[in-house]
């Protein structure tokens, strides 16, 4: 019995030393020391052992099992360290070599001159509102004083959903709407998308983005419309920048004006970017017309207001001196990154 317990002993030791992966060495381990291993074998031949010899036999079994699992034990760590070596070798990190660039995104100019313009705006206790651009002719001609046969109605000019149902061409029928719901005084911006059937140019383009303002309380002047362009002309070109009111026309608004500001490059002298004149031309504007306030259900006796009209993408070219509107939208990295 002790020689046959010798000879499991010398076997698995033998077979723990060939073991070349941990798996092998869980064979090893079943094969001899598993519920159908030697071992076992053995310990259920007890029967034929003589009562008297059995503790003896029983402890010698014992001493090999715990012989086996110390060799098993100790090989598995080995084989274990040894993996962990090799891997180590294997996988050094050169922390010489250049990291990976994390190529960081920006916003869009566009984005960043609306933000500018809200951040003036919301300064001056305006609140930021918008709205559809998809909407009902109602809002986005009618209240706004341009009927049928105006000619800024005209078909060539406008995206048609169906008769009644139009891409909006300027963002003033948010403000229709908020005049309606009657909660006054307004002092509100509304920036957004636009439609116009215009063909693609170096100005102009079929959907494009205005930011509109509109102001509604008792006494309001054209005084404070002018006021308040001036501060915002100041603060987008900075505190040198003059304004110009021209006299203009909008079915919205009376009376209208244009408004230029003096070329932020030349100081007002004429270069080449305001075209020899020294101004630049950068918005409308005017006093909210009566029959507007009429028809969004305000009392033009009591209330009147002024408003104002800017597009995004014109002061986006003048801020960062694009020559060119359709870069804007041809999101060429190489030209987007410079912003
Ligand atoms: C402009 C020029 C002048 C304008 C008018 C309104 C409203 F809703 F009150 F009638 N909102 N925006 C307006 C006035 C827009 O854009 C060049």
């Amino acid at each position: 019995m002790k020689e046959k317990l010798e000879q499991i002993k010398a076997e698995a030791i033998a077979q723990i030393r060939a073991a070349d992966v941990p798996e092998r060495l869980n064979d090893v381990r079943v094969k001899f020391l598993g519920k159908k291993g030697e071992l076992t074998a053995v310990l259920k031949g007890m029967k034929d052992v003589a009562p008297e010899e059995r503790p003896k036999v029983g402890q010698l079994v014992n001493d090999t099992r715990a012989a086996i699992e110390t060799i098993l034990e100790e090989s598995k760590t080995k084989m274990e360290r040894a993996i962990r070596e090799q891997k180590m070798k294997e996988e050094v990190i050169d922390v010489t070599l250049p990291s990976k660039k994390n190529i960081m995104g920006h916003r869009h100019p566009n984005t960043i001159a609306q933000e500018e313009v809200e951040r003036i705006f919301v300064g001056m206790g305006y609140e930021v509102i918008e709205g559809p651009e998809v909407e009902y002719d109602e809002y986005n001609f009618e209240k706004l004083n341009i009927p049928a046969d105006h000619p800024a109605k005209d078909e060539q000019d406008t995206f048609y959903i169906n008769k009644d149902i139009v891409l909006r061409t300027q963002t003033s029928p948010v403000q229709a709407r908020i005049m309606e719901q009657g909660n006054l005084p307004i002092r509100m911006i509304s920036p957004g998308r636009v439609f116009r059937s215009d063909e693609v140019d170096a100005t102009h383009s079929p959907s494009f983005h205005q930011i509109e303002g509109l102001v509604i309380d008792r006494n309001i002047s054209f005084a404070d419309l002018k006021g308040t362009l001036e501060v915002f002309a100041k603060e987008l070109f900075g505190p040198e920048t003059k304004t110009k009111f021209r006299p203009h026309h909008f079915p919205f608004t009376e009376p209208s004006a244009e408004v230029d500001v003096s070329c932020f490059k030349c100081g007002g002298k004429g270069c080449r970017f305001c075209k020899g004149s020294g101004w630049i031309e950068i918005l409308g504007c005017g006093m909210v017309h009566p029959h507007v306030l009429e028809m969004c259900g305000i009392d033009p006796t009591e209330y009147g207001g002024f408003a104002f009209g800017v597009g995004l993408e014109r002061i986006a070219l003048l801020k960062y001196e694009i020559d060119d509107m359709r870069l804007l939208y041809e999101n060429d990295i190489r030209f987007l990154k410079q912003f």
